[in-house]
C-alpha cells in the first residue's frame, strides 16, 4: 500500500451509537477519500488476531470481547500525509484526553470503546488494510 493511504475502523460503540453517518462526513471533509469501505462483524479470533500486538497487555481479552461484539466499518483512506493526519483527526487514544473536535472527542465512550481505529505507520497501515480488503477492492 503506498504512503499516502491509512487504515482505519469505525468500533461498536460508535456503530451501535449511531455515529457511522457524522464520522464518515468528518473524515471526508477533512479531505480524506475512502478507497474501500464494509461492515463486518469480527470474530473473537480474528479480534485477536488485528490487536495481536497487543497480546501481552491486560486490556487485550476485554479490548477483544468489545471490538467483536457489534458491527464494525473498516475502511482504507487516501491523502496526502494519511497516518499522521488521521491520527491528528481521531484524537488521543483516551477521549478524555482528546483535544477538543476530535472524532475521538467528539463520538467515543471510553478508553476501550474509543469510536475508532487510526494505523499508526504506514507499514502497520498496509498490514491492518490488507487484515479486511483483497487489492482488487480497494478503488
Ligand atoms: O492506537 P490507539 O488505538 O490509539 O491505541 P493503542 O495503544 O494501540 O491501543 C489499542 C486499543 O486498546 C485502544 O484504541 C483502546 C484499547 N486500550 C484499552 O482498552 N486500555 C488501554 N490502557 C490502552 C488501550
Ligand atoms: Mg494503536
Amino acid at each position: 500500500m503506498p504512503t499516502n493511504r491509512t487504515f482505519t475502523m469505525i468500533k461498536p460503540d460508535a456503530v451501535a451509537d449511531g455515529f457511522t453517518g457524522p464520522i464518515i462526513q468528518q473524515i471526508e471533509a477533512a479531505g480524506f477519500k475512502i478507497i474501500a469501505l464494509k461492515k463486518v462483524q469480527l470474530s473473537s479470533e480474528e479480534a485477536g488476531a488485528f490487536y495481536a500486538v497487543h497480546a501481552e497487555r491486560p486490556f487485550f481479552q476485554s479490548l477483544c470481547d468489545y471490538m467483536c461484539s457489534g458491527a464494525i466499518i473498516p475502511m482504507v483512506l487516501e491523502k496526502e500525509n494519511a497516518v499522521e493526519d488521521f491520527r491528528k483527526l481521531i484524537g488521543a487514544t483516551n477521549p478524555a484526553q482528546a483535544a477538543e473536535g476530535t472524532i475521538r472527542k467528539q463520538f467515543a465512550r471510553s478508553l476501550e470503546s474509543n469510536a475508532i481505529h487510526g494505523s499508526d505507520s504506514d507499514e502497520n497501515a498496509a498490514v491492518e488494510g490488507a487484515f479486511f480488503f483483497t487489492e482488487k477492492e480497494l478503488v
